[in-house]
């Protein structure tokens, strides 16, 4: 009876430790706009949290390739965080008074600014 119990505990626990470790990471790529070495700075800079394992912009490509933990984050949260710090993504446009603010050589939106 007692050693049921303390086998259930045990396997109980080696579940949620395996659950933990086993934690996915995900790989995926997507578009974020920007300009310079600043914004890839920016970008990757945002990125640098718990839930991203590896985040890598390309200035030339704009394509930002990711190692995240789709347990913890989305997809979208975090083109959300980019769209904060004034880089639009295919899916979410930063906000004009950030954009605005960024300095002139990451302004990567040309042509309809209203100035
Ligand atoms: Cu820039």
């Amino acid at each position: 009876m007692k050693t049921k119990l303390f086998l259930t505990v045990i396997i109980l626990s080696l579940v949620s430790v395996l659950a933990f470790a086993g934690d996915p990471v995900k790989e995926t790529e997507f578009k974020v706009f920007g300009n310079c070495g600043m914004c890839k700075t920016r970008i990757e800079k945002t990125l640098k949290i718990p839930e991203v394992k590896l985040a890598k912009w390309d200035k030339k490509s704009k394509m930002l390739k990711l190692a995240y933990l789709p347990g913890k984050i989305s997809v979208d949260s975090l083109q959300q965080l980019l769209a904060s710090v004034g880089h639009d993504t295919e899916k979410f446009k930063a906000a004009d008074s950030v954009y605005a603010n960024l300095p002139p050589c990451c302004l990567y939106r040309g042509g309809d600014s209203s100035h």
